[in-house]
């Protein structure tokens, strides 16, 4: 999910083709507000910890991008692109180690686990809205 920050400062393309030109397949993408009910239960685990109520203000101030990514080891991958939580230790060549300074403005969620995603995609997406396709070009990408 690309945060309001990585909306509002122009990041979207450069986000997304990251993913794409690494190889993985978008099956899922929209633009939108996000509800409080759904920030809070989507940083559920996140509850107790003092950012919590000024993480969840943060992604409703603004409209973020969701998206679902299909390939082979996607989720470890993702986050690898991603770069680490603080954008300060983040690595130059991920999108937080080249684009973020702050913590609290490092862009992009990205899911932890499998089982995280999979429960991130029902809690973001209507089953509709996730389009799996066969990408022409996947001999190209996997043996
Ligand atoms: P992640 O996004 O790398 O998975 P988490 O530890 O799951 O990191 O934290 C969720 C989000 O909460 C982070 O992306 C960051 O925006 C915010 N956050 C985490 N720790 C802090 C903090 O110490 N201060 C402010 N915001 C934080
Ligand atoms: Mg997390």
């Amino acid at each position: 999910m690309i945060k309001p920050d990585g909306v509002q400062r122009n990041l979207v393309g450069e986000i997304i083709k990251r993913f794409e030109n690494k190889g993985f397949t978008l099956v899922g993408l929209k633009m939108m507000s996000v509800s409080r009910e759904l920030a809070e239960k989507h940083y559920d685990v996140h509850k107790d910890r003092p950012f919590f109520g000024g993480l969840v203000e943060f992604i409703i101030s603004a409209p973020v991008v969701a998206t679902i990514w299909e390939g082979e080891g996607v989720v470890a991958a993702a986050r690898k692109i991603i770069g680490a939580t603080d954008p300060l230790n983040a690595e130059p060549g991920t999108i937080r180690g080249d684009f973020g300074v702050s913590i609290g403005r490092n862009l992009i969620h990205g899911s932890d686990a499998i089982e995280t995603a999979q429960r991130e995609i029902s809690l973001w997406f209507s089953e509709s809205e996730s389009l799996s396709w066969e990408p022409s070009l996947k001999s190209w990408l996997y043996e």
